[in-house]
Parts: C-alpha cells; structure tokens; sequence
C-alpha cells in the first residue's frame, strides 16, 4: 500500500512554511541573565543587530525571549518582559522575510508580539501555565511550539524521574495536542518539543534524543533545543563556552532522527552541519524517513 506523504510543513500566521530540510531557528535573547549569551543582547539596538546577523548566516526562524528558562531561574514580570520584547520584535518584523517565533508562557506578551509581527508562539509551558494562551494561538493562527517540562525553571532540575523517558513526554504530547485541538489549535500550527534540559538528567536528555524517531512519528514537526546546554558540558567536562562541538554531534544526530527544526545559538556552524546531516538522511529510502517522520 502507498504510503501517505511526509508531512514537511506547518502553517503560522497565514504562512505555510515548508521545509525539505530540517530548518535552523536562530535564538535571541533579549535578557540579562540566559545561560550562553546572558547580557550580551540586552538593549535593543544589540538584539536587533544580532537577529539581523543570524538571518545573514543561515537562520531560517528567529526564535526571540526577553525571560530566562534555564535551571534556578526566576520569572520576570509581565512589563518587564513587554519592555524587552516588543520593540525588538516590531524592529526586526520590518527587516527580515523569515518567520519570528517569540519564548513566552505569558498570552498578553504573545498578543502583543503577534501584533507586530511574530508568527510562532513557542511556549515552554505548553498552553498551560497561562489559561488565556490557548485561545490567543487560536483566535491569531500563529504557530505553537509545545515543549515538555517537568515542573518549573525554579525548581525543574531537582531530581526529576521518569519510568520511560520517552514514553511519558509522547504521552504529554498527546495530552497537550488534544487541549490544543479542543482551544481551537488545529495540528497543522502544532510544533512538538521533547524540552532537552527542562526537567531532565543526562540519561533522560540522552534518551530523547536516541529515540527521537518516537516522536517525530506523531504527525506534527519536532522542534529541539540542545545548543550547548548543560549535558553536553556533563558529558564533556567543558564550559558553556566551549561547547559548539558537542552540540555540532547532537544536532546532527537529532537530524538524523528526523528533527524538523533546530532551535541554536550558533547558526552559521549548525547550518553547515544541518545541512550535511541532512543530505545524508535523504539519502535513505524515504520509506524509513517516513517511518522516522
Ligand atoms: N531552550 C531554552 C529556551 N527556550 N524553547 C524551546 N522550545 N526549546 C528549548 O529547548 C528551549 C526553549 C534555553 O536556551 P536559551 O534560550 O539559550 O537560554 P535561556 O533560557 O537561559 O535564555
């Protein structure tokens, strides 16, 4: 029997986005205090000039945070997190063609970015720490990226366990694609993220990206995250500076298990390596990609 075709594009904001390799989102933090690049894109002029710098090296999504997700971290205000964002949004949307994905669990500072021009809202909190989220993503037809997390950025990496990793977070995924479909959110603007570091031990983070394939299999395209965080500094004993190489392996890796979107810091070196692992990948029968993917 012929079997359906992969399924290469979302829809975000009116846009059909197709990809017929795995696509490379540039992050953006706009933030005093995120893990690699804290401090260094704080005012608005610099955020802008990077986004810009991205795009130039290959990025094909901007991802842009004004608020810190990683472990220990606290949250920031919703004023403080508009004050960050939005200008730097509004600039960017009138100078680069590629879509503008916003890090926000907050719906008015969603809102307020669909409004100048974001088309993806990538939400770590998967719709559920704000109960107006939901209904924002749908009433727009932005894109949604839900990511797994156990717990809280505060609090995420204290001893986390899990039966089967990998289970559990596609059974979340299930979960959150049905409260999507009931707010409204059809799965053709639905982005899975298996969340790598957000709630998770070195085997945990390891085993989701070996079974990776587990995941991409549920109809909707799969985002990761690993850009130089903090299992790649386990298993190298290397600090955040010096981890390119190490997330060079697992992007490629995570491609090779049919990752759709690559979600890095460094964007010139990951798009040579996405590129290379993808050509590889094609290269099978598409009857495994397919099964993969
Ligand atoms: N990781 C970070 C932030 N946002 N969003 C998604 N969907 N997936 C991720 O893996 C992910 C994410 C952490 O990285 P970074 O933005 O560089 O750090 P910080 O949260 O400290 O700003």
């Amino acid at each position: 029997m012929e079997r359906p075709a992969r399924k290469d594009w979302f829809l975000a904001g009116g846009r059909e986005i197709r990809y017929s390799r795995p696509l490379v989102m540039g992050i953006v933090n706009v933030t005093p205090d995120s893990f690699y690049d804290g401090g260094r894109y704080n005012l608005p002029e610099q955020a802008v000039a990077r986004a810009l710098e991205l795009v130039d090296q290959g990025a094909d999504i901007l991802d842009v945070g004004a608020e810190s997700t990683r472990p220990g971290a606290y949250p920031v205000s919703q004023e403080e997190e508009l004050a960050r964002l939005i200008p730097v949004v509004a600039e960017v949307a009138h100078r680069v063609t590629v879509p503008i994905s916003v890090d926000t669990s907050k719906a008015a500072v969603a809102q307020a970015a669909l409004n100048v021009g974001a088309c993806i809202i990538n939400d770590v909190s998967a719709l559920r720490w704000d109960q107006e989220m939901a209904s924002v993503v749908a009433r727009s037809g932005a894109a949604v990226v839900l990511m797994h997390i156990r717990g809280t950025p505060p609090t995420m990496q204290q001893a986390p366990q899990y039966g089967d990793v990998v289970k559990e977070v596609a059974s979340f995924f299930h979960e959150r694609m049905q409260a999507a479909g009931e707010a409204g959110i059809s799965k053709t603007h639905i982005i899975l993220d298996p969340g790598i570091g957000f709630g998770k031990l070195l085997e945990h983070n390891l085993k989701l990206l070996n079974r990776l394939s587990d995941l991409t299999n549920m109809g909707c395209p799969v985002l990761v995250g690993l850009s130089r965080k903090a299992f790649i500094g386990q298993l190298l004993d290397r600090p955040v500076e010096h981890r390119e190489w190490g997330t060079a392996a697992a992007v490629a890796l995570a491609v090779d298990r049919g990752a759709a979107i690559l979600r890095v810091h460094d964007v010139a070196m990951m798009a040579d390596v996405v590129k290379v692992a993808a050509a590889v990948r094609a290269s099978l029968p598409q009857s495994r990609q397919e099964h993969d993917a």
